[in-house]
This record gives C-alpha cells, sequence and structure tokens, in this order.
C-alpha cells in the first residue's frame, strides 16, 4: 500500500554486484515483498496455463504476469471488478502484473488501425470491433487490480526505418503521459512506463528521459526479443539502463532464455517474464540445466532417473519460509515431482496424451527458471556472478561449437 514515503509498488536495493552492473533488491508491492532479480511466470487469460495457484506457491513464484487485452476480451474487465477483482478472481493473493494488451494488439489482431488516439481492431475471439487507447487500457488495469499495469505502447517491428520508430516511440511517449492522467488508483496500483526506440540510441535516449522525467513508480525496456540477435540486445541494454533511475525496479519485456536473463540482470534488470517455459513445457520440452530434454524422443522411453535431479520443491526463499516456518517441508522424499517422477513416466505421459504431461512439464519449467533466478542472487550476493555465467553457458551447451 501506498504510504508517505513510497508509492503502491518500490523497490529496495540490497547490493550491487562488485564486477557487474547487477542489483539484488526487492520489489515491495500491497500484495507482498518479492525478491529480485525475479523471473514471472506469465498466466495471460487470468491462469498460468496448466499450473494452478497451489504449485506456483511450491515451486516459489513472486509475481505472476497478466494481459489487460485478454482480460478484456474474455471475460472482461467489469465481471473481474465485480468478482472482487483479478486476485480474488483467480485465487492469488500475490502479487500481479499486467501488460497493456497493445503488444497482443499488434500480434494477434488483423485490420488494426493506428492513430494518435489509439488502436481499432478486431479481436480474436469473435471478430468484434474494438477501441483500446491509454485510457482504456488504463481503466481496465484498474477494474483487474493489478499491482504493476504497464502503460500502452505501440510494438513494432526491430528493423524499421528511423522516421517510423522515432514516430512509433514518441506516440508511446504521449501515451503515457496520458496513461498517467488516466491512472485512478495510485494509492494501490503502479503504472511503469516503456522505453521503446528499437536499436537507435538517440531514439531510446529520448524515450528514457522523457519516461524518468514523468516520475513513474518503474520502468520497462520493450522492444525487445522480438527477433534481433543476442549481441544487439545487449548493445541497446548497454546505453539503455543507465538512463534509467537506480532507485526504481527495471523490468525487460519477454525474455526467458538463460543467457538472455544473465545478461539482462548484468546490465541491471529486476524483473523479467516471458511464456517460453510454459510454451515449450506443454509440447514436451525441457529446461534444465545441461540444456533441453525433448521427452517425447524414444530414448526416454526407459529412462528410469528423476524429472530432474537439481530442482528442489518448496522454494528455499526468505519469503515462502515466512509462509511456511519449517520448511522441513521443503523437498520431502516422494512430495517433489522432479525428482521422485521419472523420465519414463514423463515420455509416457505426453505418449498417452495425458493432461498431466504438460502440466508437469511446465511445472518443471518455470521451477527451473524461478530455480536459475534464486541461483542468481546467491551469486549476486557473493559478488560470483561472472562465474555463475561461466557454469551456465557451459553446462547449458552455449559454449557447443
Ligand atoms: N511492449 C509491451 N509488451 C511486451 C513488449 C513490448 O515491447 C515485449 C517485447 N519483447 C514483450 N511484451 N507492452
Amino acid at each position: 500500500m501506498a504510504d508517505q514515503k513510497h508509492p503502491a509498488v518500490w523497490y529496495e536495493h540490497l547490493h550491487t554486484e562488485k564486477y557487474t552492473g547487477a542489483r539484488r533488491g526487492r520489489i515491495h508491492t500491497p500484495h507482498g515483498t518479492f525478491e529480485t532479480p525475479m523471473f514471472m511466470p506469465v498466466g495471460t487469460q487470468g491462469a498460468v496455463k496448466g499450473v494452478g495457484a497451489r504449485e506456483l506457491k511450491d515451486i516459489g513464484s513472486q509475481f505472476i504476469l497478466s494481459n489487460t487485452y485478454h482480460l478484456w476480451v474474455r471475460p472482461g474487465d467489469e465481471l473481474i471488478a465485480e468478482a472482487g477483482g483479478l486476485h480474488k478472481y483467480m485465487g492469488w493473493d500475490q502479487a500481479i502484473l499486467t501488460d497493456s494488451g497493445g503488444f497482443q494488439v499488434f500480434s494477434l489482431s488483423d485490420a488494426r488501425k493506428l492513430k494518435e488516439e489509439g488502436v481499432t481492431f478486431q479481436n480474436h475471439v469473435n471478430g468484434d470491433k474494438m477501441f483500446l487507447s491509454p485510457e482504456v487500457a488504463m481503466r481496465i488495469q484498474n477494474n483487474l487490480g493489478s499491482d504493476v499495469m504497464m502503460q500502452l505502447d505501440e510494438a513494432i517491428p526491430y528493423f524499421e526505418s528511423y522516421e517510423y520508430i522515432k514516430n512509433s516511440m514518441q506516440r508511446s511517449l504521449r501515451w503515457a503521459e496520458r496513461a498517467k492522467v488516466a491512472h485512478k488508483k495510485t494509492d494501490t496500483q503502479a503504472l511503469f512506463g516503456i522505453v521503446q526506440g528499437a536499436g537507435f540510441k538517440a531514439l531510446r535516449t529520448e524515450s528514457a528521459n522523457n519516461l524518468v522525467d514523468m516520475d513513474l513508480p518503474g520502468y520497462a525496456v520493450g522492444g525487445l526479443s522480438v527477433g534481433e540477435s543476442k549481441v544487439e540486445m545487449n548493445r541497446v541494454l548497454d546505453f539503455t539502463m543507465p538512463l534509467l533511475p537506480e532507485d526504481k525496479p527495471r523490468y525487460l519485456m519477454g525474455v526467458a532464455a538463460p543467457d538472455s536473463l544473465i545478461d539482462g540482470v548484468m546490465r541491471g534488470i529486476d524483473m523479467f517474464d516471458c511464456v517460453l517455459p510454459t510454451r515449450i513445457g506443454r509440447k514436451g520440452t525441457l529446461m534444465t540445466r545441461y540444456g533441453r530434454v525433448v521427452i517425447r524422443n524414444a530414448k526416454y522411453k526407459n529412462d528410469f532417473t528423476p524429472l530432474d535431479p537439481d530442482l528442489s520443491y518448496y522454494s528455499p526463499n526468505p519469503i515462502r519460509k515466512e509462509q511456511f516456518g519449517n520448511m522441513a517441508q521443503y523437498d520431502i522424499p516422494g512430495y517433489n515431482p522432479f525428482k521422485t517422477l521419472t523420465r519414463s513416466y514423463l515420455h509416457h505421459l505426453f505418449n498417452a496424451n495425458e493432461l498431466l504431461g504438460a502440466q508437469l512439464a511446465s511445472e518443471h519449467n518455470l521451477r527451473f527458471l524461478l530455480q536459475f533466478m534464486e541461483d542468481m542472487r546467491t551469486a549476486i550476493e557473493n559478488d560470483e556472478l561472472l562465474a555463475f555465467r561461466e557454469t551456465v553457458m557451459e553446462e547449458y551447451g552455449y559454449n557447443k561449437p
């Protein structure tokens, strides 16, 4: 909750890693305090696909992400407000961040018309014509009651002309101003701005400087991980991150590859999200410390080794300790599915089209990333992030020719 000193959502800095720009901190929200850097599982339609609130807690989730556009189209933000808000509706009492819907309108809908006022488009569910503006996106997110709301921005292709990117970025800045004016619940919800400008330093600088002048409670870097190379993404982060205030959370949208998570953290990112772990999980690909495992592969048919002996279950993070008290429950034999169940069993579940296969693999991949972030937080505390990076690059197989 906002008090005189702090907005609804605020960043507490704990430690800066000695050899990189990595930050170890906490984000305070009306639904709890969470450790950074963090990864946020994505529940686009108010549900993390295949993973319920109980399991999300068992694997140490902190924030989860949902989407303005999808919940607006179905079941409707007013229905969710009537139900008491998104937290209550989906049975999740920790923090929620909602993306503004701009990214989805630009990626999902045909026949859209973009104007200064907003964007008109046909929704992907029943084809109805809809109009999304910065004000509408705020009204919806105020109705949903998410802890962090993203401004409406235009999601643009990376490789467009300077003129195009400039016009679009400047419009997104004007939309941020309008979002700020339209925001009705500053004591319980925080509006984050989104830095755009593709690969142009001058445009990213103009975007960041203007957003920082608006004194928003947090900032995201958007328009990355959309097809540009990793080298390119790092180049943009290198000149963008120093423009953002050190006393506020910084969020890199749509990133989950382990090497990119480390690269982002090294440059001072605190928050990440991406559909990747659940999307590839439900199709049968596991993310593990030693790279990806395609569980449908025949070689797993008789593999009676654990799904992933490296993954713990109840998260050892301190917030969970507070909540659960005795961490004896942590990793009790028979309870941790990643150590108890075998690759053979998961192979069978996918082969037999059992729902449980998709559920377990999704939960597995989320736990992998959450534990990865826990390990990264420890590495930052110990000023060992570079060594952590070396190990990951080697083990995950990034260094293979
Ligand atoms: N803007 C918004 N959501 C996003 C992005 C963006 O640029 C991205 C880009 N990776 C993912 N999600 N609003």
